[in-house]
């Protein structure tokens, strides 16, 4: 049977735990946002993410016993738990995709959508590249038959990677070139068709119901929005828009070398639920990073 304790042993307990805990509350939670509001704002996280990681945090922290003199560490270290959370969006990646069509005796057909001059043709050719490098063969389908000069775009990076292009006339249906090349690749054996698109804006009514077309002739197993990091919070209106009108799997960012925080990332995943899977981060082919959350968290937060 345990002693029991000398009296002031018991008497002192209590004041003690009192000096060296203290209880969070929505007062610090208030406090912590304030202060860094503005480094979140400058690292292009939208208003909408900001109250909900507030708010977040309050759910998960207010009430709690901590450590007194750790209440801004422990605020950062829930708020990191839930920026993973956002940005680790469930989804499937290139290889998964092309193995399963494969399992069908199918090419994978990818189309890449977006606004103009968000980087779409330039992934194209460095998922391509990146493609070839695990062992697969895709084909390039020249599906922006609208801007000048794309189709020779996309056939100068064919022609640099070896990789076939399909392409029609400028001004032809988007949707026939992309259905051609997915017929090529299956009679020939190719792994995957990646598609490029007009670029466009996702306010042009008409240009968005063409790419409506090109995805219901072609059900794509995968459409890929590409997002310019340096759009900046007009990221988010992009990609609802693009996601309620065709349906998006996952988003590629491009330069984010040159936006090196990349807060669009988290308002993008936040306002459509879907998986970043890649992030550009220059114009070589091997610019291009596969989107590891806990590192883009850890940066997001960095001092
Ligand atoms: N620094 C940097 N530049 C990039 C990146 N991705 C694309 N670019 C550049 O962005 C510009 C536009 O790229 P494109 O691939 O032509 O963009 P697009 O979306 O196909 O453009 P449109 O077809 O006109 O809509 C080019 O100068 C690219 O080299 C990137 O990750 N980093
Ligand atoms: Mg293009």
């Amino acid at each position: 049977m345990s002693k029991p304790k000398p009296e002031k042993e018991r008497v002192l307990k209590k004041p003690l735990k009192k000096i060296v805990t203290k209880t969070i509350s929505e007062k610090d939670i208030n406090g912590f946002f304030d202060e860094n509001e503005i480094d979140f704002l400058q690292a292009n996280v939208s208003l909408e993410v900001m109250d909900f990681l507030r708010e977040s945090l309050k759910e998960r922290l207010a009430g709690k016993e901590i450590k007194r003199g750790k209440t801004e560490d422990f605020i950062k270290q829930a708020l990191k738990e839930v920026l993973l959370e956002v940005v680790s969006q469930k989804g499937k990646g290139f290889e998964q995709v092309i193995k399963e069509s494969k399992k069908h005796g199918k090419p994978a057909c990818f189309v890449f959508l977006g606004f103009n001059g968000s980087g779409k043709t330039t992934t194209i050719a460095k998922a391509a590249h990146y493609m070839l490098s695990k062992g697969f063969k895709p084909v390039l389908a020249a599906g922006d038959t609208f801007r000048a000069a794309s189709i020779e775009q996309l056939e100068h990076h064919g022609e640099k990677l070896g990789i076939k292009v399909i392409k029609h006339q400028y001004g032809s249906d988007s949707a026939a070139v992309v259905f051609d090349a997915k017929k090529f690749a299956e009679s020939k054996g190719y792994d995957a068709v990646l598609a490029d698109t007009a670029g466009r804006a996702h306010t042009d009514k008409n240009l968005m119901e063409e790419l409506s077309k090109v995805v219901r002739v072609n059900k794509p197993d995968m459409k890929i929005l590409v997002l310019d990091s340096l759009t900046g919070n007009d990221a988010v209106e992009q990609a609802r828009t693009f996601d309620s009108f065709v349906g998006v799997d996952a988003v590629i960012l491009t330069k984010t070398d040159v936006d090196e925080k990349g807060g669009s990332i988290l308002s993008v995943c936040y306002a459509i639920k879907k998986p970043v899977l890649f992030l550009g981060t220059g114009q070589d082919y091997e610019d291009f990073e596969s989107f590891e959350p806990k590192k883009f968290v850890n940066r997001l937060l960095e001092e």
